[in-house]
């Protein structure tokens, strides 16, 4: 298992600059959902990727569990404004995903959907090059249903509802398409130390 993000002895004292503007640090987990938790039981889970409208490639549970595994430890910031230092994750880096199904990104845009019909959109150099991962453990522990469980997108340098919880796949898309909460206000980008939360927010 690979091991990324090691950023050496951290002090109290770089808390603040850790931390983007408006959010303060928590040490809970908020659990933030649009509606309640599907109950997904994994003979029922797949995973599937696919180029607009074209499936490409499909994982069961089984053969997602047998792809290469990363561990990372990153900072996460939600745009309700609570930032979470040091949050440790493991699952298969989106890199990982498209080797194994023999693709190079496909196109500029992706719209990660969730089994709760959840969508959100992030641009796909932000989920390669070692950036995003499909989590499926938190903390050292298989991740929880409220927070996404059996599998979630992580896209932590981005506000946290790019984070599609209860993932259940990843559509390349040619257009920088809007996702659930992009169409309901939120900003398409969401860059935390730029305080995109809006659509209106530069
Ligand atoms: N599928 C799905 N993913 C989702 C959501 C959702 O409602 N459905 N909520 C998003 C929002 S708004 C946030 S802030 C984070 C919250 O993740 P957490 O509950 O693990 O803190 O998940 C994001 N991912
Ligand atoms: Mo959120």
């Amino acid at each position: 298992m690979a091991t990324r993000g090691f950023t050496g002895r951290r002090t109290p004292d770089d808390h603040a600059a850790r931390t983007p503007p408006g959010q303060a640090l928590t040490t809970d987990f908020p659990v933030l959902s649009a509606g309640p938790t599907p109950k997904i039981a994994l003979a029922d889970w797949s995973f599937t990727l696919k180029v607009g409208p074209r499936p490409v490639a499909r994982w069961s549970w089984e053969e997602f569990s047998a792809l290469p595994r990363t561990s990372y430890v990153r900072d996460i910031h939600c745009v309700t404004t609570w930032s979470k230092l040091d949050t440790a994750w493991e699952g298969v880096l989106v890199d990982d995903v498209l080797a194994a199904a023999g693709l190079a990104p496909p196109t500029g845009f992706t719209l990660a959907h969730g089994f709760d019909d959840y969508t959100t959109n992030v641009p796909t150099a932000d989920l390669v090059g070692g950036k995003a991962m499909i989590a499926t453990a938190y903390d050292g522990a298989p991740l929880e249903p409220d927070h996404g469980g059996p599998a979630r997108l992580l896209v932590p340098h981005l506000y946290f509802w790019k984070s599609a919880k209860w993932l259940s796949g990843l559509q390349f898309t040619e257009r920088d398409e809007a996702g659930f909460w992009e169409l309901r206000g939120y900003h398409m980008y969401g860059d935390p130390w730029r305080e995109q939360r809006y659509d209106d927010d530069a």
